[in-house]
């Protein structure tokens, strides 16, 4: 049998034998979620925060069919830059790394990787979920499900409000995957601190997180945990201001019949011309915002690792 072409950077590598802090990154907001060149500079953003929060970032793709773990700074640029790269999920991860293809990381892949790596936190912008008119279209996001049976906790700014926001909440709930809001009741809405609904669950301290993390470990339960963290006040986008964006991006969406992987990148895209950018400062603030938790809950379930010795 051969090895799994799966390698890490070696900042990546020393920082896993010296048993210090590693937070995994995908690559489909790169790729998939910004505009070049404000994605490049947002990659090498997000994995500076975590390096100056005392943790070490793994950005994670797969190129020429290897699973990297951490990318050097060409290989974010070319990644950047790429024009049409695949948006690997959990359906087409395998296939991609057999066929020697190169593809970026959705949540799903991305979690997929990071328990294979050994990393168990990770951060990002916001999860796929349940979409719109998902009742006709039976679009829900695999990244989901990947929550329900990968062991990775996810730090994400809650769920887009492109998506059903409640109904992702209700599958979350179905599949067993703990939701934590950070420091507030509300479910945080991306663009927005609050939505109207309450999270299941709310926790104030990172060391917190962390316990809960090892604590599913020591019981054996699959699964991560979404740790729903709000977009910093000064930076959000109010959520009334945004409803009639997102409803026109909707419309053109299904105008121009968009579906499947598409759709996701497409909203995302049509909010930043309807928003003249700001959409994406937004996105950039929060995704940032995330990358700094992160990196101190990897702390704190180093610390607690250490002191449990598992
Ligand atoms: N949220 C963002 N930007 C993104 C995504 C989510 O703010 O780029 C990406 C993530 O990679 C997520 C994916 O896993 O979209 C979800 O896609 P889908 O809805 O097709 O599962
Ligand atoms: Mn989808």
């Amino acid at each position: 049998m051969t090895a799994l072409p799966l390698i890490r950077s070696a900042e990546v590598a020393a920082a896993m034998a010296s048993d210090t802090p590693v937070v995994a990154l995908e690559s489909t907001i790169i790729t998939h979620g910004m505009p070049y060149p404000q994605n490049l500079e947002v990659a090498r953003q997000v994995e500076n925060d975590i390096r100056g929060a005392g943790a070490t970032p793994a950005t994670i793709a797969v190129i020429d069919g290897t699973l990297h773990i951490g990318l050097d700074d060409a290989q974010l640029e070319a990644l950047a830059q790429a024009k049409s790269v695949a948006k690997l999920s959990r359906a087409d991860l395998a296939a991609c790394m057999a066929t020697g293809g190169t593809g970026a990381t959705t949540v799903a892949a991305t979690m997929i990787a990071a328990q294979l790596a050994g990393i168990e936190i990770f951060a990002t912008g916001g999860i796929g979920g349940v979409h719109r008119g998902a009742e006709n279209s039976f679009d829900i996001s695999a990244d989901l499900m990947e929550l329900a049976q990968t062991r990775v906790t996810v730090v994400a700014a809650g769920a887009k409000a492109i998506l059903d926001v409640e109904k992702t909440l209700e599958v979350l709930e179905t599949q067993g995957v703990p939701v934590i809001a950070v420091g507030q009741d509300s479910f945080p809405a991306f663009w927005s601190a609050h939505s109207p609904l309450k999270a299941p669950l709310r926790m104030d301290r990172a060391a917190e997180i962390a316990r809960a993390h090892h604590m599913r470990g020591q019981m054996a339960l699959p699964g991560g945990q979404l740790i729903a963290n709000p977009i910093p006040a000064d930076s959000e986008i109010a959520a009334e201001a945004l409803a009639p964006i997102i409803a026109q991006a909707q419309a053109d969406a299904d105008v121009h019949g968009i579906r499947g992987k598409a759709v996701t990148p497409y909203l995302l895209q049509r909010i930043f011309e309807l928003t003249e950018g700001r959409s994406l400062t937004a996105n950039i603030a929060l995704v940032r915002n995330n990358a700094r938790l992160a990196a101190q809950i990897a702390s704190e379930l180093v610390t607690l690792t250490r002191e449990t010795g598992s």
